[in-house]
């Protein structure tokens, strides 16, 4: 047993070698079990960090995810999640966030102002009420009667910003003009069981009322503790469209690599839209811990957790 754990050992950290030296296609699949893992979109080392915290602390995927989105809600320098993040046209910030854990429960609240960490009231529907989302005026109701605070989210960085686009008002989604930080983690636990989360405020001065994919589960986040999970970040019109992280999660139950997954998820996006105005990242994960990423456009990154060691990992992985 002792060896077999040791073996297990030095070949996760051979994996992890071979993962920040080796192009993303070379490592398809280790022949053991990598686990615990945190990864998640774009630069959130301190996300992941706390994620990893979390689970030395309590070991459950489900308590990394949460954790580890709570990081750039709280982050008043982050202008795409809760706090900071940019408002609606109507100067509105409103905040959309989905969870879902490895025995597949879910919980969304989406439309939802003034709650700096919308991940936990997620959780909260998903944990205690009959229901997977609430919205807008109800998910506020839901959350002060659990002990949320009403706050202010608009920083005045984040105003500043909303009134200088007034002037001009134009709404043109275009690569990467929106700041795309949102976070979409996903996370195996200690016991290898999986779990996923995503939070954001959505695209910058988008319409009053627009929601987008990141608290719909199956587009910005899917788990099956059968077959792995996936998340989305991007232009989430289009994550709707393609019910991305549900479709990687299929591929990988069908015996695709979370890596093939992911580019055909992309795929499916680009043959039928003009893609070249917009951008999407992937990011899918299976049981054995192996992952994948893949984007529309240049410029997608991600961070990854593996052994308390965090590493951004530019995507050279996109549609060239
Ligand atoms: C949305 N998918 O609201 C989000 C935006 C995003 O990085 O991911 N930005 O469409």
């Amino acid at each position: 047993m002792k060896r077999r754990n040791f073996i297990k050992q030095t070949s996760a950290f051979t994996g992890l070698a071979a993962l920040v030296q080796q192009p993303l296609l070379a490592q398809q699949s280790s022949p053991t079990a990598n686990f615990p893992v945190v990864i998640s979109t774009w630069k959130n080392e301190k996300a992941n960090e706390a994620a990893w915290a979390s689970l030395q602390k309590t070991g459950r995927a489900l308590d990394a995810v949460e954790a580890g989105a709570r990081v750039p809600e709280a982050d008043p320098n982050d202008t795409s999640v809760g706090y900071g993040g940019f408002p609606d046209r109507d100067g509105h910030v409103t905040l959309d966030a989905c969870i879902m854990d490895e025995k597949g429960n879910a919980g969304s609240v989406t439309f939802l102002e003034h709650i700096m960490h919308p991940i936990s009231v997620a959780r909260a529907v998903m944990e205690k009420t009959p229901h997977v989302m609430l919205s807008g005026e109800g998910a506020l109701e839901f959350a002060l009667a659990q002990g949320f605070k009403k706050e202010n989210l608009l920083t005045e960085t984040a105003k500043k910003a909303w009134l200088e686009w007034k002037k001009e008002s134009k709404y043109e989604p275009k690569i990467n003009i929106e700041r795309h930080d949102t976070i979409g983690v996903l996370a195996l636990g200690t016991k290898g069981e999986v779990s996923g989360a995503c939070t954001t405020s959505g695209l910058a001065f988008k319409m009053h009322g627009r929601v987008g994919d990141s608290p719909v589960i199956g587009a910005a986040v899917f788990c099956d503790d059968e077959v792995g999970g996936a998340c989305a970040t991007g232009l989430g019109e289009f994550v709707l469209k393609t019910l991305g992280s549900f479709l990687i999660v299929e591929l990988m139950r069908n015996g695709r690599t979370p890596q093939q997954a992911c580019e055909e998820a992309i795929m499916r996006i680009v043959k039928r839209y003009d893609y070249k105005t917009f951008q999407i990242g992937y990011l899918a994960i299976n049981k054995k811990g192996d992952h994948g990423a893949y984007a529309i456009q240049k410029g997608f990154n991600y961070t990854l957790t593996k052994e308390g060691v965090t590493k951004v990992i530019e995507s050279d992985y996109y549609m060239k």
